[in-house]
């Protein structure tokens, strides 16, 4: 490989130019052909920019066909391209900028577009190799400092390729597309996925039930988180005959259900074929296309991708729950301009330690158990505690803050939040576990004050004011045991 990725992408769809890509009602289609001489304008108008291979290139776009042809442009160009969700306040995205150290930052779609239209397209494709940078996406930290995991042109392209042959993608397929195009899921997943086969995608701004449920009918492949398909299961047509065409469903972001997973099954008489993957590593496991897909699994290590599970000693173990860790070419460099956290996230011989715990079978197959950090998966998004929990003590009705993930029937997870009140506040004290959810009392439109600068998604779904929060002997908090005694707050 001597051109990167999109060269990679671009051998595939080639043939197919004239082929429809991205179809989204109510506007006129976009062919590969469209989409690629698009994407030229985009590399001409980043050179404009300034922008050269090696550059980081910082996006918050709404999703958009011009926001997809920006990506292959940046591929194209061998920059490095740079997502942020939408939902990200302009406070979090100044600390992307400032840690990504971009040569342009894209956040204006209007500007782009009409850049777009003026510029000289640039044909070329830059000659960058397997091991250079393609992408840093941004996750969290348990310290709430986010780190960006880098990914290379390799990584991209042995997922994408791998993925592409495992779930059988054909160009005859059709993808409904509803996920956002700023996380390694809509991405990386979903995109390349469908490109390298020239398959035509439903391109959804973004996921209405009533909506996917109408395309639905043309789809012949569709990806989601568990929310997507627990919504879709509140709607009475979603049922067999609105699947008629679908041939796999796909889960993916964060655990489904076995519950979850029965249901669709009865309702639609398709298995969702659950895979696990992270920012850092692309996709590590899927349940087989072919061959039993075990509910509550997310089945083997795709091909190429070795899969371990170790006890607390680092030894290998089948059988017994411990930290899952993966090795293979899916597996992305290390964090950008953190040594630090690379070095604390790898052992030796290549190995990278995922952060979450699971059980691997005789037969390979993988059952995540949780997680050794305390991050919360809410609606697919990933939310570490910290950046709440220090938001929320700053704040001078605040003594201290605990913030957990607690079941939630749509979200999978709930941000919540357990605060103890300042005793000298002005608000006074609050009765022990007052729940202040359908209250509109001061000091919870304060609290919300104090997280304006974090985005809406990460905010508390609810605000329990507590007496005090259990610790251990050492004076630990103990998280676990407030989601024990919690685990209905939300009516599961
Ligand atoms: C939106 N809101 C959320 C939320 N999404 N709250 C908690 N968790 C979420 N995930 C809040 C908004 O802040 C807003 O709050 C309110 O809900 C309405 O906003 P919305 O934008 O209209 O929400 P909605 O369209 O309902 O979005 C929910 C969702 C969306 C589940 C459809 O979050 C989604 O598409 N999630 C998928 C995320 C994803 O792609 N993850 C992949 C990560 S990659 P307020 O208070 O302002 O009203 C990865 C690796 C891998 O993890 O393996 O795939």
């Amino acid at each position: 490989m001597d051109y990167g990725f999109f060269g990679v992408l671009r051998e595939r769809f080639a043939s197919g130019m004239q082929r429809p890509m991205l179809r989204a009602p109510g506007r006129p289609t976009a062919t590969y052909g469209d989409i690629d001489a698009r994407s030229e304008r985009a590399a001409g108008w980043l050179r404009s920019q300034g922008v050269t291979p090696g550059d980081r290139v910082v996006v918050q776009l709404t999703k958009s066909m011009d926001a997809v042809a920006l990506y292959l442009g940046v591929l194209r160009l061998g920059a490095v391209y740079v997502p942020l969700n939408t939902a990200y306040t302009n406070a979090e995205v100044d600390w992307f900028v400032n840690d990504a150290e971009p040569a342009a930052v894209v956040r204006d779609a209007d500007a782009l577009t009409s850049g777009l239209d003026r510029t000289q397209p640039w044909g070329d494709i830059a000659a960058v190799g397997p091991e250079d940078l393609a992408a840093l996406v941004y996750t969290s930290g348990t310290t709430g400092r986010p780190k960006g995991a880098m990914l290379t042109h390799g990584n991209l392209a042995s997922n994408a390729l791998t993925l592409n042959k495992a779930w059988a993608f054909e160009p005859d397929d059709v993808l409904l597309h509803a996920l956002p195009v700023f996380h390694v899921h809509g991405l990386m997943v979903a995109l390349h996925t469908a490109m390298l086969s020239a398959c035509e995608m439903i391109f959804l701004d973004r996921f209405n039930p009533g909506e996917v449920l109408a395309c639905l009918p043309d789809a012949t492949v569709m990806m989601g988180v568990p929310t997507y398909y627990s919504r879709l299961m509140a709607l009475d047509g979603f049922d067999e005959s609105a699947c008629g065409r679908i041939r796999l469903f796909v889960s993916g972001s964060a655990p489904m259900t076995a519950a979850l997973h029965r249901a669709v099954a009865e309702r639609t008489g398709h298995e969702v074929l659950e895979r696990y993957g992270m920012s850092e590593t692309l996709m590590i496991t899927s349940n087989p296309y072919h061959g039993p897909r075990v509910a509550g699994t997310v089945g083997p290590a795709l091909a190429g991708v070795e899969v371990r599970v170790c006890d607390d000693d680092g030894t290998p173990v089948i059988d017994q729950a411990g930290m899952v860790q993966v090795r293979g070419p899916n597996v992305g460099p290390g964090y950008w301009r953190r040594t630090d956290a690379t070095a604390q996230s790898r052992l030796a011989e290549g190995w990278f330690i995922t952060g979450d715990v699971g059980r691997l079978d005789a037969h390979g197959r993988l059952t995540l158990e949780g997680r050794s950090s305390d991050m919360i998966i809410s609606g697919g998004l990933n939310v570490y505690p910290t950046e709440i929990e220090q938001a929320l003590d700053a704040h001078s009705a605040v003594a201290e803050s605990a913030v957990v993930g607690l079941a939630h029937p749509d979200l999978g997870e709930a941000v919540t939040a357990f605060v103890v009140p300042k005793l000298e506040t002005a608000h006074g004290n609050r009765p022990p576990e007052h729940d202040t959810t359908d209250d509109s009392s001061p000091p919870e439109h304060d609290l919300v004050a104090a997280l304006g600068d974090l985005a809406r998604f990460k905010h508390p779904k609810r605000y329990v004011w507590v007496d005090e929060l259990p610790r251990n002997a050492m004076g630990k908090i103990l998280k676990a045991e407030l989601r024990i005694r919690y685990t209905d707050l939300y009516g599961n």
